[in-house]
Order: C-alpha cells, then structure tokens, then sequence
C-alpha cells in the first residue's frame, strides 16, 4: 500500500474553511453512569477546525443525555455544512443510528466517522452504515482536508488515511497516512466547546477525598482544596510499543511524544482556564519513556508547580523503578494505575503481555513503597490458561502485595486486536457488526463472552469467589469484628452461590436509587442513575427498524 507523505498541518492557506459550519456530536458513553470524561479526539479536531476558520459546534451528548425524540428536536431547522462524529467500538451503535438519521433528514449534509470506532472496524463502519467518508487513525491531519474535498466536490482520492464512497458507491481506501510527526502543531484542545465543569465534578476518583496521599500533599503545602478538587485528564504522547493481545492501539506502535515544554504549557492553560491543580495523564503507557518522566518531575519540582498528578491509563510494569517513582512522588505524582492483568505466568504469555510474574511484582512492591496510592488492580481473568490455580496465585499475591481493590473482568475481545483474531479463528466471533452491536455501551466488567473453554458459571463463580475472598481478607485485617460478621454473611452466600458483597452493593443501590429516583432500578446498578439506560435500548430499537438483518449475535454469559 502507498504512504502519503507527512505534511504540516496549516501550511494549506488554500484549504481553510472560513464560513464552513460543522457540527461534531458525541455520542453518549456509559449511559448508567454519570458522564466521565470529555471527548479529547472531537476536541481536538474541533481546535484544528476553529483555526483553520470553520465554525465548530460541539453537540456533546455524553453531557446531555437526549433521548431520540430530544435529538431531533434539537436539530430541527438548524444549519450546518458538514456533520462529524466519533468514538470507541461501544458506541458504533450509536454513530451508525446517527448515520441513517442524517442521511434521511439532512441528505445534502456530508457526514464524517472518526475514532476508535473507526480505526479497529474500518470495513464494517464503512460498508454497513451511510458515513460518506471513514477516518482511520488520527483525525487531525486530514480533517481539513476531508471537508474541503467534501464541500467543493474535490476528490477524496487524494486523501490519504480514508475510506470513502465513490459516485458509483464503490468504497475507496486512500492511501496509508503516517503518524502525525509534531503533535506540537495542533492547538489546545477546543475545551470551551463542552461543559467542562460538568466533566471536571464528575471526576470522582480523583478527587482528593478519596485519596490519603493526595490529601496528605495539600495539608503539607496548604494547597487549594477548590483547585485540587478540580481534575482534568491530559496526554503528553501517543502509542504504545508493547503488544499485549486484548488492548486496541489506536495510533500504532510509535510513540510521539509532546515536549515537557509543551506539556507544562497545556497545564498552566488549563491551570488558568479551569482552575485546577490536579491532572490525570491518560497516555497509554505514561513511563514508556524514563528520561521524560525525569526531565518532566525536574520541571514541575523547579517551577514549584504545586500540582497533584495522577497516572490515570497506567504504568508499564518492567519500566517501573524506585528512583523514577521517588522522583516522581517529589513532583507531586500521588496515585497511580500499573498494567498487572495477572500474577500466573501462563496467562501472562497467553495475553503476549512480555513481562513476568515477578517483574509486575516488583513494580507494585515499588510503587507501594515510594508511597503511591495505587489507584486500582485490574486483572483479566479467563484465558485458556486460567482456571483454579491461576485464581489461587492471583489471590494469594493480591494478599501479599496488599491489592485490596483486585477487580477481575472476562477478556473481551474488540475489533483490531490480536485477542479479536483469535476469537475468529476459534468460532467464538463471526460476524463484525453483530459483535459491535453486541458491544453497544458494555464495560469490560459486564463480561459478555467467555474464551477460556470453561463453563461460564465455573468463570465467573471464580471470580467472585475471589473478589470476596480478597475484600475480607483486608476487612478482617483493618476492622476484624466487622470482617468476622462479613464472613459469616460470605459462608451463607457461597452455599447459595452468590457473592455477599454483591448482594450488600445490590441493596445499597437499590436503596439509594429508591431515595433518589423513587423507584427500583429494572436491573442492578453498578452506580449511578438508571435515568438514561433507555436511549441505548431505543437506540438499538431504531436501527432494527431501519436495517432488518443486523444478524444480532448473542454471547451474553448465563
Ligand atoms: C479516556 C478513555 C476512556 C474514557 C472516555 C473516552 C472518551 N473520551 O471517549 C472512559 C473512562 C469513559 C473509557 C471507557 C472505556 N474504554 Co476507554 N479509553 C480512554 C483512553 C485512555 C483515552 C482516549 C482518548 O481520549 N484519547 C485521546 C484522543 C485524542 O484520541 P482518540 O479519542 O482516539 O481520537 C483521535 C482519533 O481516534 C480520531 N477521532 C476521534 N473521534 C473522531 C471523530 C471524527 C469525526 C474524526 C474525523 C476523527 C476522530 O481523531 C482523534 C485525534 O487524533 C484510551 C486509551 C488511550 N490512551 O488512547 C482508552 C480506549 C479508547 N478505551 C477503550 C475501551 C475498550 C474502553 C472500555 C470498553 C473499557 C472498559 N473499562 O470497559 C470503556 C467503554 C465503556 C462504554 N460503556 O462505552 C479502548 C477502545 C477500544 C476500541 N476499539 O474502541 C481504548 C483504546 C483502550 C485500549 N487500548 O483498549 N475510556
Ligand atoms: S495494555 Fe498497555 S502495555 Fe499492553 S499494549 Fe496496551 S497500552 Fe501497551
């Protein structure tokens, strides 16, 4: 395949989009959830967009939760040039609904798939929905581009990293794009577009409250309770060079970086503009470059940048060592996210996760002990490899290395990675868009198919077995009388099969859904309100609809 070459971004006086109205609407993400976290890929195309003169609204729907009927209204008699949309695979459902509804209402109106979505099922979102143009990758590069052939008629032939319908229908693959060599080009992110303090007070996790070693910095330095309160999520690179068999890289195995320059730049803007002192980096492995990480602690301790940092997306294990944390816990780094995945060998080679046992050991002795809070333990649990023992290992290790918050969810397998392959190849998958579907606003932890050759009660009875195994575990420890009643509540539960922990969570959403909403949820909560569970399911509804013969799979484990 050819592969354009790289090209500055706003050396194209001739293609600037002064007067040209786009509209970008995000589709709404984890609809029993309150929203989380703005769209960063829109938002940055919004920014490339507003300064190549366009008019750029942001319809964000993440935040407004409109139902169908909503939409519509919203949109009646409004004018716009072109509509963008994008996401991850878990909300195709929702770009491909908004697809057909453009198509029939606005016919003359462009419109423009980006994101995850699109990158990890470029013939699906391509063929089976009515998107004139598909963006595989990063969408800045060619989004000036794309609406300028668009709107003057041009052809799209010479846009690299695309998929487009030609005048007979037939698709096109323009050819390869390289990564985007200076992501020092584009501009800030276009924040102002979205209600940040909507995200900002959603943040939770982060909040300081929730986290010892963040509260213990802002009492020593005194610092701004209201700014620390105030979390954003920033990247400074993008990539990741490791190939672990279940996780989807977007922008390839190239790491880009931005400056530490750059990055304190981003920050003090967002420090200004948002009133925050607390940042979370969402890069896909933050230390994937040590002299960075150290370059960039030096910065922040010399400047006296008072910050409380947070590696939200994670640490890579083997690149974990005690003078990078020491250094950055000195910058202000207070909690931390580490790739375990899983403590028994054979799965880690099952997953092509490249490190060992005792090396994700060891980074997570590391980080405990330079004082981090270890923002949470996350395993896949269900590879062919894993069954009773691999269980026992995980538990005895998380008792060890004191992994109070170990949560284990089922492998899932999204399109464009090598996880997904193997699910073809083995008949668990067979048809893409059934999948996609299948996948429509599901978390990792609603554990939809089951790979691991066991049966799914045997999976998933081993799992919450060890959940609860490890909860009381530390409960006993920290508070033995309330971890003796607890056991006891565990005891009778695993005679009737159940998690007590589950139960006890059910009963509290259940009770704080009755006090909130006046009602039972109609299924059990992880959290949040069950008010807007129903655009998913209406949705779904429409595009059934609209499209007989979306041969819905069902790998919903009993
Ligand atoms: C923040 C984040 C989240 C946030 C929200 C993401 C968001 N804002 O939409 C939250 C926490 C909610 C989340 C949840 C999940 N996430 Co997530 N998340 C991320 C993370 C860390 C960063 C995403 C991001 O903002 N990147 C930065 C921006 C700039 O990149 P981008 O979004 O890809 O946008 C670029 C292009 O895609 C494109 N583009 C994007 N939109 C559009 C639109 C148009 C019109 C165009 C032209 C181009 C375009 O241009 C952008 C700029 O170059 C990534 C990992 C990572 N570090 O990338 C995972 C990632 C996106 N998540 C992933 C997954 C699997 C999930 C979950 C399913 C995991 C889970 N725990 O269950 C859930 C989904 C739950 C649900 N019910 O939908 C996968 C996506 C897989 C896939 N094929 O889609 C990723 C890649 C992680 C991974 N490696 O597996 N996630
Ligand atoms: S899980 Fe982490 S280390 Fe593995 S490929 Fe994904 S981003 Fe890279």
């Amino acid at each position: 395949m050819n592969v354009a070459k790289d090209f500055k971004l706003f050396d194209q006086s001739d293609r600037m989009l002064g007067g040209v109205n786009v509209l970008l609407i995000y589709p709404p993400v984890r609809l029993t959830q309150q929203p989380l976290y703005p769209p960063f890929g829109l938002l940055s195309i919004a920014s490339v967009l507003e300064k190549a003169g366009a008019k750029v609204e942001i319809l964000d729907l993440n935040i407004r939760r409109l139902t169908f009927s909503e939409l519509k209204v919203e949109l009646a008699g409004r004018t716009f040039d072109v509509m963008g949309t994008g996401g991850m695979a878990t909300v195709y459902y929702y770009m491909k609904l908004l697809a057909e509804y453009f198509k029939k209402e606005y016919p003359q109106v462009p419109i423009i798939a980006g994101g995850t979505a699109c990158s990890g099922s470029p013939a699906v979102v391509a063929e089976r929905t009515k998107f004139d143009v598909t963006v595989l990758g990063e969408g800045e590069p060619v989004i000036i581009d794309v609406i300028h052939a668009l709107l003057n008629k041009s052809s799209l032939s010479e846009v690299p990293g695309i998929i487009y319908k030609d005048k007979s229908g037939n698709l096109i693959r323009t050819a390869e794009r390289p990564r985007m060599a200076n992501l020092e080009e584009l501009p800030f992110p276009a924040y102002h577009l979205v209600d940040m303090d909507k995200y900002i007070a959603n943040s939770n996790i982060y909040k300081i409250k929730k986290n010892k070693v963040s509260e213990a910095r802002i009492t020593a330095l005194n610092l701004d309770r209201t700014k620390a309160n105030r979390p954003i999520m920033i990247f400074s690179k993008r990539g990741c060079p490791f190939g672990c068999n279940f996780c989807y890289r977007n922008f390839g195995r190239k790491v880009v970086g931005m400056s530490v320059q750059h990055t304190l730049d981003h920050m003090a803007f967002l420090e200004k503009k948002y009133n925050t002192i607390n940042f979370i980096f969402g890069d896909e492995i933050f230390n994937v470059d040590r002299n960075w990480v150290m370059e960039f602690c030096e910065a922040i301790i010399s400047e006296k940048r008072n910050y409380i940092l947070n590696v939200g997306n994670g640490l890579r294990a083997n690149l974990v060592d005690q003078e990078m944390m020491l250094k950055m816990k000195e910058a202000g780094f207070c909690s931390v996210a580490v790739g375990i995945e899983s403590f028994y060998e054979p799965t880690l080679k099952d997953m092509l996760k490249g490190q060992s046992t005792e090396v994700i050991a060891q980074a997570v002795k590391v980080i405990k002990s330079s004082g981090f809070h270890l923002s949470s333990a996350q395993f896949l649990f269900g590879y062919p490899s894993d069954g009773p023992e691999s269980m026992a290992i995980n538990v005895r290790m998380c008792k060890e290395l004191g992994l109070k918050n170990a949560g284990f969810s089922i492998p899932c397998p999204y399109p464009g990675t090598l996880l997904y392959e193997k699910a073809l190849k083995e008949g668990y998958l067979h048809d893409e868009e059934g999948w996609l579907m299948e996948l429509a606003d599901k978390d990792i932890s609603d554990r939809i198919i089951n790979m691991s050759g066991k049966p799914d009660k045997e999976l998933k009875k081993l799992i919450w077995e060890a959940e609860d195994e490890i909860k009381l575990f530390f409960i006993r420890k920290d508070f033995p009388i309330l971890g003796s009643a607890l056991t006891i509540l565990q005891k009778i539960g695993r005679k009737m099969n159940v998690s007590s922990f589950d139960v006890l969570k059910g009963i509290k959403d259940n009770g704080k859904n009755l006090l909130l909403h006046g009602r039972l949820p109609g299924r059990m909560l992880k959290s949040g309100s069950a008010n807007h569970i129903h655009i998913r399911d209406e949705a779904l509804d429409l595009l059934k609809n609209w499209e007989s013969g979306t041969d819905l799979v069902n790998h919903r484990i009993n």
